[in-house]
């Protein structure tokens, strides 16, 4: 008899009530159990059963069940924020976020995940870039992002020069430059010297010169002075 409260302990986080899964890590798992379910905004706990954080899933891209962590469709929210709140993420996800830090190590940590990567222009033309290993490494080591197995699907590779930086914001300077990325760039990212994608740059309405390599960018698909009508990044268990 004194076997069952342990049994309940060791399945409490697969405990089905009322045909929902009570604490979902991510997207892959909510999709897992009802594969009908559509794209939209649902609670996960990347990080334990007190972790509750609502996010956007994608149900629909290649296969689906894919964890939304950052994603800008309309300029709404201002992404030129201190490292606390790109630790502990901002945003809506009915609209435009970024998940936060803690979260997407934890859940990259938890599970070997794959990354992509989908954006569209102010033309309607739809790209994407995936990469089949994602991860990002602790705070001590300055949530180190590592990227590899590029697939192109249109968009070209503009991240594997981030692979191996840790993130920086304005105010926490990580980056490989003897300056400071973040400030001249206005964003926050894994960057280099400084970088070949700028995704929480400056939202801009498409080619725009004015301020070099500000804008919402992915260099090696539409250069450095336009800024994407959308992009966002999502990560997914490798199966
Ligand atoms: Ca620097």
């Amino acid at each position: 008899m004194k076997m069952i409260p342990l049994i309940i302990i060791l399945f409490a986080p697969l405990l089905i009530s009322g045909g929902e899964l009570i604490h979902p890590m991510d997207c892959s798992d909510i999709h897992k159990e009802d594969k009908s379910k559509p794209s939209g905004v649902y609670t996960i706990y990347p990080v334990g059963d007190r972790s509750a954080v609502q996010v956007y899933c994608d149900m629909e891209s290649v296969g689906g069940g894919w964890t939304v962590f950052q994603r800008r469709m309309d300029g709404s929210v201002n992404f030129y924020r201190p490292w606390d709140q790109y630790k502990f993420g901002f945003g809506s996800a009915t609209g435009e976020y970024w998940l936060g830090l803690k979260n997407i190590h934890s859940l990259t940590n938890e599970r070997k995940s794959e990354l992509l990567v989908d954006m569209e222009d102010f033309d309607g033309k739809k790209v994407f870039a995936r990469y089949s290993s994602f991860s990002v490494g602790t705070e001590c080591d300055g949530y180190k992002l590592q990227v590899s197995g590029f697939i192109n699907g249109g968009a070209g590779d503009s991240l594997s020069y981030h692979s191996g930086q840790k993130f920086s914001t304005f105010d926490k300077d990580q980056d490989t430059w003897s300056g400071n990325c973040a400030k001249i760039y206005l964003g926050a990212f894994w960057y280099n010297i400084c970088h070949h994608t700028n995704p929480n740059g400056v939202y801009r309405w498409g080619a725009d010169g004015t301020i070099h390599a500000v804008g919402v960018e992915w260099k090696l698909w539409k250069g450095h002075d336009y800024s994407l009508k959308t992009i966002s990044m999502k990560i997914r268990p490798v199966q």
